[in-house]
């Protein structure tokens, strides 16, 4: 029999790929159980190594399987009634913005129409913020400043089209690999397409680049303050357009006369050579279909707003919108940010892209939704919320599908409010998470693969996530769960939904309801949509008005905009630098952000155990002459402090990035590392219009921790205590892999002692010291089986544990050979790959200098030998800095 085969839509980044997921008939069945949708318009078949993955994730032993109060199994019935009976309570003692919702850019849109229909409309509370705040906050300011309304007026054929394609703040080569791979394969076509990169980093995205511009943390606005300015000096304006279809653009430019003078001036204030920022601005000035294509470099700082309208002004004046290849472009990270905006859910939201100063929409909406407890007027964004949280003013909080320990700027504080809450309800689909870990209530969430819905990708696309999957145990539907405790206080007739489908349709029909083309948002043509067309849906972009089936490709062709008279905004913009510039005593900028293989807080991506092998540990990104003055070597351990919190994370000593500042990514969690969350050292300070957090930039000091053993430790069983300076967890294939630092002068006996595995396994060690090198290798045998091993050094070394962990998991009786080669580390005939680059086929670095030594010299010949790069092409912009270049091919 053949295997059934589903179509949904990629869990992780804003992309939004469509996924086929097969679904075995029987267990002996191998077919690949995910692929790419050939006919999903975001990725033509393609799937980066992240979605080819999906697979791997769908096991996990900590799935949360039943709700729980106080740290005890209960009924739904139980949970949902002690849900709603705080919810009741604390409104009546202390009115509705005692209460808030918590969501997600990772919730389906049906799940965040509910939630926000409850509390605006039902409990009275506009305190419905979310992660999109820590995300694209500032980019739904910006458009709205400009245009009226929260308009992305691009597409993904755009980026294809366009003759100059600017990247700022984003490195869309690990965080939107597929748009990446459309980019790269349009610059091969047409070599003369130029790409430029705007970061203070280099990074994987330099590589398709002709231009990398390293500028000063924070200083973008100063660069395109100076092509407003050079627009108008090379008389390149759309004159016409700027008449006709804008408002405000001498005030703008008057600013940007005064902000950037000059070229010197703007090189300056952004740290770039002179002749750099000309050569952009020369093509700039020459190329007509131009996209800028921004992300997190823009918005996450305290003037991103302004960032993102000084893009958008010099779109605007040049007439470069609305227009095939043109457009500034505001890429979303989470796979539904852009849902959750349509449906209103941030707490300066109303709904269906409605706000309270809107006139008439509260009316509106009250009258469609027959609410009877309108909010009136915004709620508290999520900094604020959890500052509200602590002073005890929000006492019941519900968070769904995000982890605020973790993504939360000043953790210390996240965790104060946390605690003085009365009630903290968690839904999630882990049972341990850094957040679930402080919940009152936890209740069990069904994930990708079992839950149903829609999703809106970067490109205003909206596609199916489709429950293919059964639910474990309890897990429920966040819409169910949200419309059970609606009905219990008492919202039986308003949260009654046949299904999502339902919902669905009462959400397009609310983005129609009086609208005559007054708002942008109107799904209209879906109001009386059945199951069956639902279940049918074909991925389509809005506007999907009545009688417009097919939706909308590109907005603003006519010029028109959601202003009152219909022109679009400039806005005159200084440029500033961040809050917090580094000092003597806080010497470094600190910079954060992604890598290629984990997705946010781990919780889905650290189940895959491939994925954890190009990254395997918490890392900060170091220039060598800082790291050398601190004395402080590549892969040994480091101490960041701030004025907030600490980090323990390893160097990786890199030209990458410029000397006073330092990277770090974000996913570790305390379930992965005893110190490695580094929203522990950045500050609560936000952009005082999107409210959006300056998660970029931050003041920290370094040190190098001295006086230490560095260690490897495999086990059958997970460690009991993990008492060491530093420890992380690295999901593998077979038994649990930690790398640890240890304080230097602990005998093998303390050691030994120390190391406690299972009360319940007894056994025996084998131990092999080498007083010279001062290595330590003990492993401990338990029936003639290997049960752990630690390997200790004085000095960092990369083991590569595979082989010691594929010991762990054969269950038979060890030779002498094998106990000998367990306490030598890797027997002779084990390749040692290196680090993962291909994480597809596994394929390592030592694999890949071997087989270039051997003549191997370009990617694709890489690829015909070892096959890394040949399946999701993640890896691509790695393997070619593997290729020596032609001068070194010659020296
Ligand atoms: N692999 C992976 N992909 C993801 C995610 C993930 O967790 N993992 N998350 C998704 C989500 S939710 C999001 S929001 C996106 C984020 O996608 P991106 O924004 O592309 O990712 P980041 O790594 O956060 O930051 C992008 C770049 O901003 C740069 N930057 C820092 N400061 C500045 C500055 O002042 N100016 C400029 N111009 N650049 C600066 C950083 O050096 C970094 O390279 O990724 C999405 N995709
Ligand atoms: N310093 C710093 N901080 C940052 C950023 C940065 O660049 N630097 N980036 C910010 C950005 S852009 C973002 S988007 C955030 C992301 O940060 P978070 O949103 O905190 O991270 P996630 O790991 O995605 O959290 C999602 C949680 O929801 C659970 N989950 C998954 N699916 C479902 C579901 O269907 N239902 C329910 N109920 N739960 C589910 C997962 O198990 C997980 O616990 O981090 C922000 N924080
Ligand atoms: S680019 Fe990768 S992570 Fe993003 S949606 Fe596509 S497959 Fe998923
Ligand atoms: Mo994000």
């Amino acid at each position: 029999m053949t295997a059934t085969i589903g179509k949904t839509t990629c869990p992780y980044c804003g992309v939004g790929c469509g996924v086929n997921l097969t679904i075995p008939n029987s267990s002996t069945e191998s077919v690949p159980p995910v692929s790419g949708d050939l006919n999903h318009p975001a990725n033509f078949g393609r799937l980066c190594v992240k979605g080819s993955s999906l697979a791997q994730t769908l096991q996990s032993d900590d799935r949360l399987l039943t709700p729980i109060v106080k740290g005890e199994s209960v009924s739904w019935e139980s949970a949902v009634g002690t849900v709603s009976d705080k919810i009741a309570q604390v409104v009546q003692d202390h009115g509705p913005d005692a209460f808030a919702f918590y969501l997600s850019g990772q919730i389906l849109t049906e799940d965040y129409y509910v939630a926000n229909k409850l509390a605006k409309g039902f409990i009275g509370t506009a305190n419905v913020d979310t992660n999109s705040r820590l995300c694209m906050a500032s980019a739904v300011v910006g458009y709205k400043r400009a245009f009226g309304s929260d308009t992305v007026p691009c597409n993904y054929e755009d980026l294809e089209l366009c003759d100059l394609l600017i990247l700022v703040g984003s490195n869309a080569a690990w965080t939107h690999p597929i748009l990446y791979q459309r980019m790269a394969a349009a610059k091969k076509q047409r070599p003369n397409m130029k790409i430029v990169v705007i970061d203070p980093r280099e990074t994987a995205t330099c590589d398709i680049a002709d231009l990398h511009l390293a500028i000063k943390p924070g200083s973008d606005a100063a660069i395109f303050s100076f092509l407003l300015q050079h627009s108008a000096q090379t008389g390149i304006l759309d004159n016409d357009f700027i008449a006709q279809h804008t408002n405000g653009f001498n005030d703008a430019l008057k600013q940007a006369n005064e902000s950037t003078p000059n070229l010197v001036s703007a090189a300056k204030f952004s740290g770039v050579s002179e002749q750099a920022l000309m050569r952009l601005a020369h093509w700039w000035e020459q190329t007509e279909k131009t996209v800028t294509f921004y992300s997190q470099g823009v918005n996450q700082s305290s003037s991103g707003v302004d960032k993102c309208n000084a893009i958008i002004n010099c779109h605007l004046a040049t007439g470069r919108i609305g227009k095939e290849g043109t457009g500034p472009f505001s890429i979303t990270g989470q796979p539904n940010a852009m849902g959750g905006r349509e449906v209103g859910g941030l707490a300066n939201q109303l709904a269906a892209h409605m706000d309270f100063a809107t006139p008439g929409a509260q009316d509106l909406v009250q009258r469609f939704w027959q609410a009877p407890n309108m909010a009136t007027e915004n709620g508290l964004k999520a900094v604020d919320l959890f500052q509200a949280m602590e002073e005890g003013k929000v006492k019941v909080v519900w968070i769904m599908s995000t982890n605020p320990m973790v993504s939360l700027p000043d953790t210390a504080q996240v965790r104060r409010a946390l605690e003085k809450c009365e009630l903290v309800i968690v839904s999630d689909c882990k049972a341990h998470t850094d957040t679930t870990a402080l919940a009152d209530v936890l209740l069990p969430a069904t994930g990708w693969s079992e839950k149903d819905g829609t999703v809106t990708n970067s490109e205003r696309r909206i596609s199916r996530q489709r429950g293919l999957l059964p639910a474990p145990g309890d897990a429920k539907h966040d819409w169910w769960a949200i419309c059970e405790v609606a009905k219990k206080l008492g919202f039986q007739s308003a949260f009654s939904y046949k299904g999502v489908h339902d919902i669905f349709a009462e959400h397009a029909a609310l983005s129609t309801f009086e609208n005559n083309g007054k708002r942008d948002f109107d799904i209209g043509y879906f109001s009386q949509i059945s199951k069956l067309e639902y279940d049918g849906l074909i991925p389509v972009q809005w506007p999907v008005p009545k009688g417009k089936p097919e939706g909308t490709k590109r907005m603003f062709e006519d010029g028109r905009f959601f202003t009152p008279d219909g022109r679009a905004k400039f806005v005159p913009i200084v440029p500033t630098l961040p809050i917090n510039e580094p000092t003597s005593e806080w010497p470094f900028m600190l910079n954060t952000g992604r890598v290629r293989d984990q997705w946010h807080t781990m919780t889905r991506t650290g189940d895959a155990a491939l994925l954890t092998k190009h990254t395997d540990q918490p890392y900060v990104e170091i220039h060598p002459k800082d790291a050398r003055q601190l004395g402080i070597e590549d892969k040994t351990l480091v101490r960041l402090t701030s004025p907030y919190g600490e980090a323990l994370l390893k160097a990786k000593v890199s030209r990458a990035i410029s000397p006073g500042n330092v990277f770090a990514p974000i996913h570790w969690t305390q379930q992965f590392s005893n110190a490695a969350v580094v929203s522990n050292l950045i500050p609560q300070v936000v952009d005082p219009l999107s409210g959006q957090p300056e998660s970029k930039h931050a003041q920290v000091k370094l040190e190098a921790v001295t006086e230490v053993f560095y260690g490897v430790i495999v086990s059958a069983t997970p460690l009991e205590a993990l008492d060491f300076t530093y420890w992380c967890y690295v999901p593998s294939k077979h038994g649990y892999h930690y790398e640890v630092v240890w304080p230097i002068g602990e005998s093998v006996a303390s050691i030994q002692s120390s190391f406690k595995i299972s009360a319940q396994v007894t056994g025996e060690w084998l131990e092999y010291t080498n007083p010279r090198t001062q290595q330590i290798r003990l492993a401990y045998i338990t029936d003639q089986k290997l049960t752990a091993a630690v390997y200790l050094h004085p000095t960092p070394k990369s083991i590569s544990c595979d082989w010691l962990e594929s010991k762990l998991a054969v269950n038979e009786t060890l030779s002498e050979l094998d106990r000998m080669a367990i306490l030598v580390g890797t027997p002779a005939n084990v390749e040692d790959k290196g680090t993962i680059v291909c994480s597809c086929f596994q394929v390592g670095s030592k694999q890949i200098e071997k087989a270039i030594a051997g003549g191997a010299c370009s990617v694709e010949e890489l690829g015909a030998k070892l096959k890394c790069g040949t399946n999701c092409g993640s890896c691509l912009p790695e393997l070619k800095h593997f290729i020596p270049t032609i001068t070194e091919l010659s020296a």
